[in-house]
């Protein structure tokens, strides 16, 4: 079986970006691909977050993964800062990367723009990205078109370390899933549905309420002209939502303007809404379910201890070729 690694931040309730764009095309590999998923924690420290907040969410994120269909029996699915060959290898990756590469990140320049403080770790993100993605010499990583870059720079990495030092580390491969790769803010559809987002009715939430959902679609912003029709360009707020409430109700595109074939926002934006609702309600049930069970706990410590087997030979692998000594690690 071909191996996977992706991951997820910890910064802030999962989105419904999240899921169309990601955990959903996650469940379905696993069926076919030896999955490795993990919270990515570290990560998240790249900004200053409350340490009470960010322990619930850490959990919080890997329960809805898991209730969004996520089996920890056909997945390793786990926490980063619980398996320390991370951090370990990420430094090495940072001596591995150049300044410049890491400088033309555009993530980098997109997420420290504007801002009066910006961390070293925010600079080097991607070399710790790098490392997650090597120590579990990994072939594929599915991801949204934002990170292709940087798995682009982990493929770079692994080339330059394995021809300085001799054959050390897998090439890993991205794959963008073709449909629902983004999912688009509904306040403003030229940036991404976000966790982080401020604006309130930007981004619907894993967690949302129906009422919320109602509100919130209610308020999406939408184009001119009363038309329901598939026009990215001229009409990018639509297809936003088209694009929403096909992959929430399983229904392709077409089908939806046939359906709202002459009628208006207000019909389309009932049915959005509703096919939303529809879409979360399993996924929250299970959420409930599994936060009163203590089982994703469990899962995460089984998870971690799965990883550490995988990552520590390839740690080691990576230590002996570069010369450090290894002592403690058998
Ligand atoms: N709007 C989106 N549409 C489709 N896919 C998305 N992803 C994120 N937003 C969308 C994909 O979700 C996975 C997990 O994302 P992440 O948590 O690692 O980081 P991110 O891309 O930075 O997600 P957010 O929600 O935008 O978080 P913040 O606000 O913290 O920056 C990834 O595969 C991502 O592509």
């Amino acid at each position: 079986m071909k191996r996977v690694f992706s991951g997820v931040q910890p910064t802030g309730g999962l989105t419904l970006g999240n899921y169309l764009g990601a955990i959903k095309h996650f469940v379905r590999l696993q069926e076919e691909y030896d999955c490795f998923y993990c919270v990515v924690d570290l990560h998240a420290l790249t900004v200053p977050k409350d340490p009470k907040e960010l322990r619930t969410l850490i959990v919080d994120t890997a329960a809805y993964m898991m209730a969004a269909g996520l089996d920890p029996e056909k997945v390793t699915l786990f926490v980063q800062s619980d398996v320390p060959a991370h951090s370990e290898l990420s430094w090495i990756m940072e001596c591995t990367a150049t300044f410049g590469e890491l400088s033309r990140m555009t993530q980098f320049k997109e997420k420290s723009e504007g801002r009066e403080s910006v961390s070293g770790g925010l600079f080097t993100y991607p070399a710790l990205m790098a490392a997650d993605i090597l120590l579990y010499d990994t072939d594929v990583v599915p991801v949204g078109e934002d990170q292709k870059q940087h798995v682009e720079l982990a493929r770079d990495l692994a080339i330059r370390f394995n021809s300085r030092y001799g054959d050390t580390f897998k090439v890993p491969e991205p794959v963008i899933p073709k449909t629902g790769a983004r999912i688009k803010s509904l306040a403003d559809p030229s940036r991404k549905m976000s966790k982080s987002d401020t604006d309130p009715y930007g981004a619907i939430f894993l967690g949302d309420s129906e009422d919320e959902i109602v509100k919130k679609v209610r308020r999406a912003v939408t184009d001119s002209g009363r038309e329901i029709i598939y026009d990215p360009d001229n009409k990018p707020a639509l297809a936003n939502l088209l694009t929403i409430y096909s992959h929430c109700a399983d229904i392709p595109i077409e089908k939806l303007e046939e359906m709202y074939a002459g009628k208006g926002y207000a019909d389309f934006k009932k049915g959005l809404a509703e096919a939303v609702i529809q879409c979360l309600k399993p996924i929250q049930k299970r959420h409930r379910e599994m936060s009163e069970s203590g089982y994703v706990k469990e899962a995460l410590v089984e998870g971690a201890r799965k990883a550490m087997e995988v990552s520590t030979p390839v740690l080691k692998r990576a230590k002996e070729r570069l010369g450090l000594p290894n002592h403690m690690m058998g």
